[in-house]
């Protein structure tokens, strides 16, 4: 096979705690007076916590704000965010997607997840895959956040195989770039097929099946 471990994104990728981000920053942006939209939402895909509130401040015009206040609104909207991922079940993992990580396991690929979320093991739980992947890099063991490649490099690392040898799954245009920057193949997936630099381009998760399988790309969706 082509590669001998795939790289999956959390948010967005595996499941749509994407929206679960957007419900919680609105509700901080909105107590802030803060305009907010779905369009200013994807420029935080793959984006630290902390980065994510600079984003979102750019619009802010109140009074001057010092790191502290800056890491208490950032903890308020991780409040919020977390009471609505202790709803999140089973449900929320896809049949499509469940089917397809079963599948590329039966295939003898490893399987990880690259994450910049704090809260990747708490999804992975509510989701019932905590204990699933080979192995979990997240925004708890990393310095810097995607576009840096470290959260990858780490994966890789851990599963003890070479970063041209893994292909990262991705739906942010941050952590496209941030799979070529580790020498990885990445394929994107919804927001991020608008990246230049992905080399593969899916419609479908189930799509990974075919892209993992074959010793050369002519398969993919460009
Ligand atoms: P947290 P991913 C990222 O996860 C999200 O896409 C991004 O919107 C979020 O700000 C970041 O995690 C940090 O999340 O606040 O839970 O630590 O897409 O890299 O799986
Ligand atoms: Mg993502």
């Amino acid at each position: 096979m082509r590669y001998k471990a795939i790289i999956f994104d959390l948010d967005g990728v595996i499941c749509h705690t994407d929206r679960y981000h957007y419900l919680a920053w609105k509700g901080l942006a909105d107590k802030l007076g803060v305009y907010f939209d779905e369009e200013i939402n994807n420029r935080l895909r793959g984006v630290s916590r902390m980065d994510s509130l600079e984003i979102i401040l750019e619009r802010y015009h109140g009074e001057e704000l010092s790191q502290t206040n800056k890491e208490e609104l950032a903890d308020e909207k991780n409040e919020i965010y977390k009471q609505i991922l202790k709803r999140m079940t089973s449900d929320d993992l896809s049949p499509v997607v469940k089917n397809t990580l079963d599948m590329l396991r039966e295939k003898g690929m490893k399987l990880a997840i690259g994450s910049s979320s704090k809260n990747a093991r708490l999804i992975l739980k509510q989701i019932g895959l905590l204990n699933y992947f080979d192995v979990i890099s997240d925004g708890t063991n990393i310095t810097y956040s995607k576009p840096n490649p470290e959260v990858f490099i780490k994966a890789a690392y851990e599963l003890d195989i070479s970063p041209s040898e893994c292909l990262v799954v991705e739906d942010a245009v941050t952590g496209v770039e941030a799979a070529k920057a580790g020498g990885m193949d990445c394929a994107a997936i919804g927001n991020a097929v608008t990246s230049q630099s992905a080399d593969y381009k899916l419609i479908d998760f189930s799509e990974l099946l075919n892209v993992a399988s074959l010793d050369n790309r002519n398969i993919a969706i460009r």
